[in-house]
Parts: structure tokens; sequence; C-alpha cells
């Protein structure tokens, strides 16, 4: 099956899912206007972007059990489509909140949902919603299934773990006071593997040995050990991307640097500045307006972060493959799980 149409059929299930939460509304006998809102809700947030997560849930699930989508009757497909589509909905839910939080102006080549006309602060309900959803969608399909019960577990802690990591970013980025000796390479470590790593990349992969009856502590630790670096380079490359990437390239406007965040770019700056360099990032690093950001990024160009970056990548991704290769595979875990989320990830540049 061609990328296009595995795409479709997956986005099929999506359309399933929205009818099915309508009814729920429909169920309450909530009125016709706010019906119109969540479904707005749920087609303007969730399948706007690359959808990587959910589609691995899918990819995961075959390469574990040997077998294609193609094969997958649709019955079977569309179960397994759900916990993708379920992973959708959380990064839905944390990135309509994280817009408001970094006061972006666009994602995904659109305006972000608190900016979209008439939106506003009802944003703030509308991702608590994005996320109940993933449970009234678990609750209808898998409340009979064994790991019912996992499956929340699992949902719920990394929630809670991608809650802390956005809580140290916010608390590290403060609005008005710039203290660039509050960043280091170890609260960024932190901050991404949390905000990042567990949701992204572990979650999608635990959903489908979950739904694969794979799911020993050991197996879950090994694909653990792999996919939390991968998820920390992943973030590493979105902090990259924030400063070097186009708008066009990246679906977004970056705000890192207005926003003082402790990002991998602003580190790797400050272990290579010297005195004045230093003065300059301390005088112009997390204001407000263009010209400061723009003698920032140029600072960084001449500190040559982009070459730091590549070289980063390079012996990052070296790492990871040599650990892929030591895997066990003896109890049913595939290399090829997380050499294709090593594939998806290498040199993206949106
Ligand atoms: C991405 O950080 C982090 C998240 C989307 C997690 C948000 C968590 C919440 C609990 C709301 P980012 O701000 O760098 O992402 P982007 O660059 O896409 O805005
Ligand atoms: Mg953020
Ligand atoms: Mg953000
Ligand atoms: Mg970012």
């Amino acid at each position: 099956m061609s990328k296009e149409a595995s795409r479709a059929r997956f986005i099929g299930v999506f359309d399933q899912l929205v009818e099915e939460l309508k009814e729920v509304l429909v169920g309450y006998n909530m009125p016709q206007e706010a019906v119109d809102w969540f479904v707005k809700n749920l087609d303007y947030n969730t399948p706007g972007g690359k959808l990587n997560r959910g589609l691995s849930v899918v990819d995961t699930y075959c390469i574990l059990n040997k077998t294609t989508a193609v094969e997958l009757d649709d019955e079977k497909y569309a179960k397994v489509a759900l916990l993708g589509w379920a992973i959708e909905l959380l990064q839905a839910y944390f990135l309509v909140a994280d817009d408001m939080m970094d006061q972006s102006k666009t994602r995904r080549g659109q305006p972000c949902w608190y900016l979209a006309e008439g939106v506003g602060n009802i944003a703030i309900n509308d991702s608590f919603m994005l996320e109940g959803a993933i449970y009234v969608l678990l609750k209808k399909h898998f409340r009979n299934d064994s790991y019912y019960v996992d499956l929340l577990d699992l949902f719920h802690e990394v929630t809670f773990k991608t809650e802390l990591g956005q809580l140290l970013d916010l608390v590290t980025a403060d609005e008005y006071v710039v203290d660039l000796d509050k960043f280091s390479l170890d609260k960024h470590s932190f901050i991404v593997i949390f905000k990042t790593a567990y949701y992204s990349f572990y979650l999608p992969v635990a959903l489908a040995m979950y739904m694969s009856g794979i799911n020993s502590a050991e197996d879950l630790k090994q694909v653990q050990d792999i996919l939390i670096p991968l998820g920390e380079y992943f973030q590493i490359q979105d902090d990259f991307l924030d400063c070097f990437g186009t708008p066009e390239q990246i679906g977004k406007i970056g705000t890192d640097i207005k926003d003082n965040k402790c990002s991998w770019v602003i580190n790797q700056a400050l272990s290579r500045v010297n005195k004045e360099q230093r003065e300059l990032l301390d005088n112009n690093y997390g204001k407000k307006d263009d010209v400061s950001e723009q003698k920032c990024k140029d600072l960084f160009k001449e500190l040559g972060i982009e070459q730091v970056y590549h070289d980063y990548e390079e012996a990052v991704v070296a790492k990871l493959r040599s650990q892929i290769e030591k895997v066990d595979e003896s109890r049913g875990l595939k290399k090829e799980v997380l050499s294709a989320f090593l594939a998806k990830v290498y040199k993206r540049s949106k």
C-alpha cells in the first residue's frame, strides 16, 4: 500500500471516531451549536500534522505481529488505529495549550487554535475536551480487554510526565526576568525528555506492545532505554528548527528566543561565548522584539551552532544505531520497530 493510501485509511478511522464522539454529545442532548463547536475543535486540531506518532502505533503493531496493515481486516485495523488517534488527540491537547502558554502565532501552517476567529480562551476548555475524548474512546473500545487498565495507566503516567516537562520548560523561561545562568544542558535534558520523549516515542511503541501481549517489564525497559534518547534527539531537532528552520518548512513561527526558552541552541551558544558575546545574549535573549531576536540569531550563526548541530546529529544517530543492534529479540520484540522510528527522525527538516 502506498504511503498516501495508508494515510488515507488511517484518516478514515478518524472520521469514524468523530462520528462516535459526536453521538456521545447528542446522547446528552447537547445543543447543536456546542456539538458543532466540538467537531470543529477535533477537526482543526487533530489530523493536520505529520501523524508520525499515530501511524507509528499501526506500524509497530504490524512489525510485532509479523503482518501488514493491508492484511488487517477493517475491524482490527480500526482498533489499532484508534490507539494511534488517541496519541494524536493527546498531542492536540498539548499543542492547543502549549501555543497559548508560548504565545505562538501559527501551527501546522494555520493560525493557532486560540487565535482562530471567535475562539480565544475557549481554547482552554477545548484542550481539556481533546484529552477527555481519549478516555471516552478507550472505554468504548477497550474496556473488556485484559490490558484496559494498563492502557489507562500508561496514558495517565505519560501525560503527567509531559506536564512535568512543560512545568520545568515554563519556570525556566521567566517572561520578564532573563537570567541565562539558570540554563544548563542537564536542565534541558530533563525538560525535553519529559515534555516530548515519553509521549512522542515511548507511548506509541508501548501501546502497540500492550496490544500485542509483548509487555514484560524487561521488554518495556529495553525499548524505553532507546526511545527516550531518540525522543531527546527529536526535541533537540525541534529546538534547532525553531531557530534555523523557516516557517514554510516547519509550519510554525519559532518563539524560543523571544520566550526566553532553555533550548538546546542557547545552551550550546552559552558554552562557546566570549565576554562580549555573552553580554550581547544577556541584553537581547528573551526580549520580545524582532531586532533583539535577530541579534541572537546572528550570533548563533557566528558561533557555528549549525555545524555543532550536524556533528551532534551524526554522533547521536551512530550511538542509537549501535544500541539498536544490541536489542534482545528473544521475547518477540523487533529491532525494526526502533530502526523504523530512527529512520523517520534522522535529518528531518519539518
Ligand atoms: C513541545 O514543546 C512540548 C509539548 C507540545 C508538550 C506540551 C505539554 C503540555 C502539558 C501542554 P515546544 O513548545 O517546543 O513545541 P512547539 O515548538 O511545537 O511549540
Ligand atoms: Mg512549549
Ligand atoms: Mg511551543
Ligand atoms: Mg519548539
